[in-house]
């Protein structure tokens, strides 16, 4: 075998650069024209934002690989590594379609000045016929501020309309809520470099190894410096196999459990007076509320043994610094707002909000759900956090945007509401954004009928949904690395996204879409944007004074200090990545606690359905899977989705692992494959939501929602699962088990949760 000496001859110069080693090629702004540039920019999925650089060559983008940012270290998650695949997918929209023959012919390539001009028209014909609200836009988070800015503004200026809203309806709107209410800014209120800084974490309804991998260096820095963990989860998930604590909650109990765990921390005399006499209001009537929640009477509400909950409240409670971690497995609820005040009364009466390390942490989901719900695209909202309703918040932003403020919509219908009115034909046109309803809305028949309803349904996406299906015009869009601008991680730090690719075929990025139907409207000069960095530049404007003011930060600055935290008002503040260390956000400076009474979900098992059926995340797909689904790896490892059921509950039914079993509810059925696991609460059901058609999770939800925010109660109804030869159900009971109620199931599966590591109820007496 002969070897080439040449390479490694001593002393041979390689011409290696150690200076600019890892670092992008210099002209990697101008990507398209290099061969071989790293592109520095940020993962297309969860909320973390992982720090990335997109490999291209000849204008393709062609790989990727981690960059090292302080939150991901260098790391990425199995979405992360394949998001690039999407950019030249096969199954990109390259050119806009129509339904030129009608309702029921099929979508015809078109050119973009007929698409435009047929919406145009139709739009104008309908706000002549019917008013300017019978035109609405449905948005999304997944994309840059920027473009979620330009949506509101296009749905109040350009379209005059009042309903405007977006998809963190369905993600962040109960956090949304309790943090307003609460501390009066709705942010997470630490980095997550901070995790490791914490004695304990408690984690609330967050799979936090599945949907937020990468987070979970920090979860275990600070376990490798000691610090316990325990998790509330109906499922015994990945982080809650590592804990020191499991709580099997009943779905849609969390607080019997967390108002138990704070009566017994008042009784053990771990509250922290001083800071609740110095730095909140409130605390008496929540002192009093908690009071009936006897460790006997939450264990009986929520499955929870009650030494379980005795031994959560003292290692939480007796940790110097405690951080509660909480995402949508408390707040997808018809009281998901209370869920997460009963967290924070818990974090206020331990005195840790405002500590580094310590207090409440929400875990915001979509990549830009922070940004998202801040720069007014959400009903009730307009940039900066301001408030549609508030007088001088409406004049501020309509003199900012150069129209009248009686020509300012006020509050209009929120996500879950528009789909009722598409339905009951009040809104008769819809262009959506961003989001694919027909996967991730509740009791989605209800979902058909309103998009069937509506002429036109627009759909601006890069792939064909499951909902771009019922459009009669859907336009393609580009990928999140076809264009720039920026997004606000689930910590508020805004980062920068960079454009490695041109978009395929005729797609367009979404602004510039948005920009041609304005100036078609004849609104064009409230949109004269040439750039991203243009829009940027109006909303950093628009925020300024606002609670999430973004004045203070340029794309320079992102650059300069690997992010900036909002809120950042001039252009020599640094950022603020801790919020409330000395105040609230309240003109007294205090927060707000406020006693929260136990709700039960707005359908409990009983009758024919004995089970709860929860629904969420696996690791492989994201979202609606519109995009996920399609790219390769991810799909080989989850292609079709299936019902986790405990292997008692299996038994009973004579259900056996991987058998196809029907899973009903009061609006609907599937079939599916059961998957017998013991990680699962033997009363309850989980089924994977990424999935359309027959196999979506969302034919069977319930679409009750929270009253104030309308968030849907994705995380519990009422069902059964039954064999797919079972005899017909009566009211009375499924035919296959005999009582198979809610009130006894506990009984006639008695626990074995698959133990913990450390069995709690051993050292329970020890805490
Ligand atoms: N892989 C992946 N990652 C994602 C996403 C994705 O689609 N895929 N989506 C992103 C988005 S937008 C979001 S919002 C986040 C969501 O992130 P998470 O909220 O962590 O994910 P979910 O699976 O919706 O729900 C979390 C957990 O809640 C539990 N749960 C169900 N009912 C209850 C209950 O009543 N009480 C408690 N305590 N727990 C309950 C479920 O068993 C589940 O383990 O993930 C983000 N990251
Ligand atoms: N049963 C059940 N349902 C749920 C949930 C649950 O836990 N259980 N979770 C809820 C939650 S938390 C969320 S966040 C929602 C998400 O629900 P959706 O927002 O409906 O889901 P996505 O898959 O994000 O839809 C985004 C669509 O827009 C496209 N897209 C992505 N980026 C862009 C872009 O930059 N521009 C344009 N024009 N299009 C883009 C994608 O291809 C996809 O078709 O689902 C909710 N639904
Ligand atoms: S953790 Fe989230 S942001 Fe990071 S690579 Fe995975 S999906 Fe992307
Ligand atoms: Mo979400």
């Amino acid at each position: 075998m002969s070897v080439n000496k040449d390479i490694f001859e001593p002393g041979r110069d390689f011409n290696y650069d150690f200076e600019s080693a890892g670092k992008p090629a210099p002209g990697w702004r101008d990507a398209t024209r290099l061969a071989e540039t790293l592109v520095p920019t940020h993962c297309a999925f969860c909320g973390v934002q992982c720090g990335m650089n997109l490999k291209v060559a000849d204008g393709k983008v062609i790989g990727v690989e981690p960059r090292n940012f302080p939150h991901n270290r260098g790391s990425l998650c199995p979405k992360g590594v394949v998001a690039y695949q999407q950019a030249d997918h096969p199954d990109r929209l390259r050119y806009p379609m129509m339904r030129r023959g009608g309702k029921g012919s099929p979508l015809e390539r078109v050119t973009w000045d007929e698409a435009l001009d047929y919406i145009v028209s139709r739009w104008q014909r309908i706000q002549a016929e019917y008013g300017k609200h019978a035109v609405s836009i449905y948005s999304g988070s997944s994309m840059t501020n920027e473009k979620c800015y330009i949506m509101g503004k296009f749905a109040r200026v350009a379209l005059g309309t009042r309903h405007v809203d977006y998809n963190g309806r369905l993600c962040m709107s109960s956090a949304a809520m309790a943090y307003a209410r609460a501390f009066g800014v709705d942010r997470a209120p630490l980095p997550m470099t901070d995790i490791p800084l914490t004695d304990c974490i408690l984690a609330v309804g967050v799979n936090v190894a599945e949907c937020f991998p990468i987070m979970m260096q920090w979860v275990w820095q600070a376990r490798d410096k000691g610090a316990n963990l325990i998790v509330i989860d109906p499922r015994e998930t990945p982080l809650a196999r590592t804990a020191d604590l499991w709580l099997p909650v009943k779905p849609g109990t969390d607080i019997a459990v967390l108002n138990a765990m704070l009566r017994q921390i008042i009784a053990d005399g771990l509250v922290d007076e001083e800071y609740l006499k110095t730095r909140t209001q409130g605390w008496e009537a929540v002192r009093d509320e908690v009071e009936p929640f006897t460790l006997e009477y939450a264990e009986h509400l929520s499955g929870v043994p009650a030494k379980r909950i005795l031994a959560a409240a003292r290692l939480y409670g007796r940790a110097a610094t405690s951080l509660i971690m909480h995402a949508r497995g408390i707040e997808h609820s018809t009281h998901g707002v209370d869920n997460c005040l009963a967290c924070i009364n818990l974090a206020l009466a331990r005195g840790q909000v405002g500590k580094p390390g310590g207090g409440t942490m929400m875990v915001t989901g979509q990549g830009n759900g922070q940004g998202g719900r801040e720069v007014g695209q959400k009903a009730n909202q307009l940039p900066g956090y301001r408030h549609i309703d508030v007088p001088e918040e409406r004049e501020h932003i309509a003199r900012f945007w150069g129209i009248p403020v009686e020509e300012l919509p006020w509050e209009g219908a929120a996500a879950t509401e528009m789909v009722h009115l598409m339905a009951d034909g009040e809104i008769k046109s819809c262009m959506i954004v961003c989001s694919n309803l027909m996967v991730s809305l509740p009791d989605n028949q209800v979902v058909q009928k309103a998009l069937q309803n509506l002429d036109p349904l627009v759909v601006i996406d890069f792939f064909q949904s499951e909902t771009a299906n019922f459009a009669d015009v859907v336009l393609p869009g580009s990928v999140w690395c076809e264009d720039e601008g920026t997004t606000t991680n689930l910590e508020g730090r805004v980062i920068k996204i960079n454009k490695a690719a041109d978009p395929p075929g005729e797609a367009q990025p979404d602004w510039i879409i948005v920009r041609e139907l304005a100036k078609r409207l004849g609104r064009g000069q409230f949109f004269p944007y040439q750039s991203a960095l243009d829009i940027w530049n109006e909303l950093r404007e628009a925020s300024k004074g606002g609670v999430s003011d973004y004045y203070g930060i340029t794309w320079e600055k992102i650059d300069e200090q690997e992010g900036v935290f909002w809120p950042c008002p001039t252009l020599d503040h640094p950022g603020t990545p801790r919020l409330f260390t000395e105040r609230f956000g309240f003109p007294d400076g205090r927060a707000r606690m406020f006693p929260i009474p136990y709700q039960p979900p707005a359908e409990e098992p009983g009758g024919m359905y004995p089970f709860r059926l929860t629904t969420g995340r696996v690791v492989y797909h994201y979202l609606s899977g519109n995009q996920t689904r399609r790219l390769g790896f991810l799909n080989s490892q989850a292609p079709e989705p299936w019902v986790e059921i405990h292997p008692q509950a299996a038994a009973r039914l004579g259900i056996v692992n991987e058998e196809i079993v029907r899973v009903r509810t009061p609006r609907f059925s599937m079939e599916v494959k059961a998957l017998v696991v013991p990680t699962i609460r033997p009363d309850t059901l989980f089924i994977p939501y990424h999935y359309g058609g027959k196999q979506a999770a969302n034919q069977l939800t319930n679409s009750a929602v929270e009253p104030t925010v309308k968030i849907p109660e994705y995380k519990v109804c009422a069902a059964l699962v039954e064999k797919l030869n079972a005899p017909p159900v009566s009211p009375q009971g499924n035919g296959v088990v005999e009582n198979f109620t809610y009130e006894n199931a506990p009984k006639m599966f008695p626990y074995e949760i698959g133990e913990t590591k450390q069995p709690p109820e051993k050292d329970a007496k020890a805490y």
